[in-house]
This record gives C-alpha cells, sequence and structure tokens, in this order.
C-alpha cells in the first residue's frame, strides 16, 4: 500500500498578531506527536504568550519529492558591511547582478517586514505577484532519520537549533528549484542577526553580524532566472519535498575558501 503523508502546520498569534510558526511533514505514526511537539513549542514565545495557537493537519495527495540539504558553513564575517561585501562576491558569481543585490538589500533594510519572499531577477525587478505579502513556502520537511543525523552533525558546531534547522530545510526546498539562482535571509527577530546566503553552487553560508542587534525587521529575496513564475510560486507554496539525505556541515570558512572550493 502506498505510504501516506502529511501535512502538520502551526502558526501561534498573540492579539491576531503573528509570533511563530513551524511546520512539517511526516507519516501517520508521528502526526500525533508531532501535534503536541508544535503546540508545546508555542505557549512560551520571546514575542509574548500566544493566545491562540491553530494546528493544521492536511493529508498530502501528492508524495513528497526526496532531496537532500545544501552543505552548511558559517563566514567570519565581522559587520553589517562586510557581510554586503561577500554577498556580493558570491551572488556575483552566480550570475546576479550587482544591481540586483542593491535591490534586495534596500528592500531588505527598509523596516517593512513581509510574511514572505521578494521573488527578484537577477536585474533586481521584482516578479512577485503580491508585492506586500511576498511568496510564502510550504510543504517542506524531513524524514525522521535524516533529522537526527542533521541534529547530531549541527551540535558538533553548537548549531543544533530550530531556527538553523528550518532555515536549511526551506532553503534547500527553494534552491532545488531550476529557476532559482539564490537567495538572501534576515531573521525579523531583533536579537538573531546571523543571516545567509544560499546557492546551488556554494550551499548555506551563514552569514554572522548581517545586521546590527536591535534591528526589528528581516525578509528573504528568492533570486530567480528564465522561466514561468506562476510554476516556481506552484512549487514554493505547494510541492511537498522531503529531505531525506545530509550534505556536509563544516565550520567556520572565509569566502576566499567557499569560493576557491
Ligand atoms: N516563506 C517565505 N518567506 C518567509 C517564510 C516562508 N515560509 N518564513 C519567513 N519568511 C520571511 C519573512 O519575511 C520573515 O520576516 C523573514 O523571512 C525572516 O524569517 O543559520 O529565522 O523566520 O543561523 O525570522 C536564519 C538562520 C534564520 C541563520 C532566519 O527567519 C542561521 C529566520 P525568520
Ligand atoms: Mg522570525
Amino acid at each position: 500500500m502506498k505510504r501516506r503523508y502529511y501535512s502538520v502546520r502551526m502558526r501561534a498569534s498573540k492579539e491576531g498578531v503573528h509570533i511563530s510558526g513551524a511546520e512539517g511533514i511526516y507519516v501517520r505514526d508521528d502526526v500525533n506527536k508531532m501535534v503536541q511537539t508544535y503546540s508545546q513549542r508555542a505557549f512560551p514565545h520571546e514575542k509574548g504568550r500566544a493566545d491562540g495557537i491553530f494546528i493544521k493537519v492536511e493529508e498530502l495527495k501528492e508524495t513528497p519529492r526526496n532531496i537532500s540539504t545544501l552543505s552548511l558553513y558559517t563566514l567570519n564575517t565581522k559587520s553589517p558591511e562586510a557581510v554586503q561585501k561577500t554577498v556580493v562576491e558570491i551572488l556575483t558569481s552566480v550570475g546576479i547582478t550587482q544591481r540586483a543585490i542593491k535591490e534586495a538589500y534596500t528592500s531588505l533594510t527598509r523596516g517593512i517586514t513581509m510574511r514572505g519572499a521578494m521573488l527578484m531577477d537577477v536585474e533586481g525587478v521584482r516578479l512577485e505577484p503580491d508585492l506586500l505579502r511576498g511568496v510564502r513556502v510550504t510543504r517542506m520537511g524531513i524524514t525522521r532519520n535524516a533529522a537526527s543525523l542533521l541534529s547530531k552533525k549541527l551540535s558538533k558546531y553548537g548549531l543544533n537549533n530550530n531556527t538553523v534547522k528550518e532555515a536549511l530545510i526551506l532553503s534547500s526546498k527553494v534552491n532545488k528549484h531550476p529557476m532559482v539562482l539564490g537567495e538572501l535571509c534576515l531573521s525579523d527577530d531583533p536579537n538573531y542577526t546571523v543571516g545567509y546566503v544560499s546557492t546551488r553552487k556554494y550551499g548555506y553560508i551563514r552569514l554572522p553580524r548581517i545586521k546590527k542587534r536591535g534591528i526589528p525587521f528581516g525578509g528573504r529575496a528568492f533570486f530567480i532566472t528564465g522561466g514561468e513564475v506562476k510554476d516556481l510560486i506552484k512549487y514554493l507554496q505547494n510541492t511537498p519535498v522531503l529531505i531525506n539525505k545530509i550534505r556536509p556541515i563544516r565550520g567556520i570558512l572565509s569566502v576566499k575558501e567557499i569560493l576557491e572550493r
């Protein structure tokens, strides 16, 4: 019999304002446990105690596509300026123009946090149909075995936490699509000053000090090229993707080491 998979999604809010969310894809036997895990996780949150927790369980009509994670590294960047310079080096090397990177930076640091990501072509033109909301990536998860291997590998570098794991899973789904050249991400958490830039070629590159502590906004930009934007959006929003393989996790590298690999 065909194995059934379920999407389990949680979002928590306080006085109608979104404060946290998480999701995964699970086999039937794991669904109940995960509903409990997500509800426990939703209650205490640094943005305040949730007064509404919404958990949605949906049977997937499509068998998830198995993919591997990107490899993961951390750069030794010391300031937002150094990060920006590095981001330019990395993204221009995969065909994204300086203009597009500048455009993304301007939007990401304007102080407006979108729910989803911007889609930007290599020239810096925004292509998402809803410029205020952006595109939300959903329907991604990790198998039980891959999750425990990922935790084990991340633990070696003190990175075994939900923030890193979920960002790596999201970015691995995003960069799997052939229209995506890369991604730039800045957390909206004022105390989380590590962002990342990712591409299929170099993997997921963590960027310490991408912003100064205390800045309460963030965002994501997906740099895209050629093809039907509608199909890409459908993939990002609806196609279930399940991580079942973990690429190498490494420690701190310089940009030179990354570009020369
Ligand atoms: N789809 C598209 N965009 C999203 C999604 C999604 N599912 N979730 C969040 N965003 C956008 C939205 O604009 C958020 O404000 C922004 O991204 C940042 O989201 O390895 O925690 O959840 O240590 O704050 C980076 C981890 C953490 C770096 C990123 O993002 C590391 C993070 P946040
Ligand atoms: Mg956040």
